[in-house]
């Protein structure tokens, strides 16, 4: 199948409602979020979900839960800090794949690995701020990368995104045949993220504001030579960093094509920041011990948690 169908045909929000361009969902008899475990028709937690502004997404549940613990610190959220229970978020759910924790006006969810992971998850979670009533939301999703001539530790916010094909677009497929959306990138969020770098006296980060390379996979997509086969020499791996760094890229991750699109789709403000964990002009492992690697995984959280304390510090 040949033909590619490129859709920009984005429904207009002007009151920053989260409205869906999807004619059908208004005529389903029943529908429900079949993985997230959140229920669509529960007018209570709907109403309680009414209120987010954030939804903040990660690869693992973990570094999800991290996040929302150190929100409902940071944000003061005095009903999520009830220490006498070791959890105490205000919705939270685990499955075998996937969880989220609600803090206030913010839910943390993980997206596993990949494009189709984050994915199914977008979907849902865009569902639920549609029949919850959500406006004015802003999607973040923090991770780890690899860096193209950025030492472990730089944090990375993406100010565009190439994919297979050096094309800035996520491609996908509808009813058999690929589907190519574009990616779009928020420059007024982008700067307003990065200029929280410095917000805390006690930690400046490094922050690098820099395209980034999207791979279907963590091997072969990233010219890795690690894999458990490569059909390329050490020569074309360095041909292909090389062109990737002539091309602007900064670092290589595995979601935000998919992130970026998808929220541009429904009209929902979105970034993506992650950490490096190793620069891949010098090495394809990273080779951190647990204590640098969970210090250096920390810088995401930190930095999104400074951008939202700021906005609701404005008020
Ligand atoms: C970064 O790390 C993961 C692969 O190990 C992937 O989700 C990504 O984008």
């Amino acid at each position: 199948e040949k033909s590619t169908v490129t859709t920009d045909n984005n429904s207009a929000c002007t009151d920053g409602c989260v409205k869906l361009p999807n004619p059908h969902l208004s005529t389903l008899d029943h529908d429900a979020l079949f993985h997230i475990q959140v229920p669509l028709h529960d007018t209570d937690t709907l109403k309680d979900f009414s209120k987010i502004k954030f939804v903040c997404i990660g690869g693992t549940p973990g570094r999800m839960k991290l996040l929302a613990q150190k929100l409902a610190r940071e944000l003061n959220l005095t009903k999520c800090q009830d220490n006498s229970k070791e959890d105490n978020f205000d919705y939270a759910f685990t499955t075998e794949r996937y969880s989220g924790f609600k803090v206030g006006p913010v839910f943390c969810v993980n997206h596993g690995i990949g494009q189709p992971s984050v994915a199914v998850v977008l979907h849902e979670v865009f569902k639920l701020l549609q029949a919850a009533g959500c406006s004015n939301v802003t999607l973040i999703r923090i991770g780890t990368c690899g860096g193209i001539g950025l030492e472990p530790g730089t944090t990375v916010i993406t100010s565009g995104v190439l994919t297979a094909g050096f094309k800035e677009v996520y491609v996908t497929s509808a009813l058999g045949r690929p589907l190519e959306l574009p990616v779009k990138v928020d420059p007024e969020l982008v700067r307003e993220i990065s200029s929280c770098a410095s917000d805390n006296g006690n930690l400046d980060l490094k922050v690098k504001v820099g395209k980034t390379f999207c791979a279907e996979d963590f091997y072969q997509s990233q010219g890795r030579l690690d894999g458990s086969f490569c059909d390329y020499s050490k020569e074309d791996q360095i041909c292909f960093l090389n062109k990737l760094q002539s091309s602007g890229v900064c670092n290589i991750e595995m979601e935000s094509a998919a992130v970026l699109a998808l929220a541009h789709k429904v009209q929902i403000r979105a970034a993506v920041i992650c950490v490096v964990i190793v620069n891949r002009l010098k090495c394809d492992l990273p080779s951190l011990t647990a204590e640098e690697m969970s210090q250096i995984e920390s810088y995401p959280l930190e930095l999104v948690t400074r951008y939202i304390k700021r906005h609701f510090s404005k008020g």
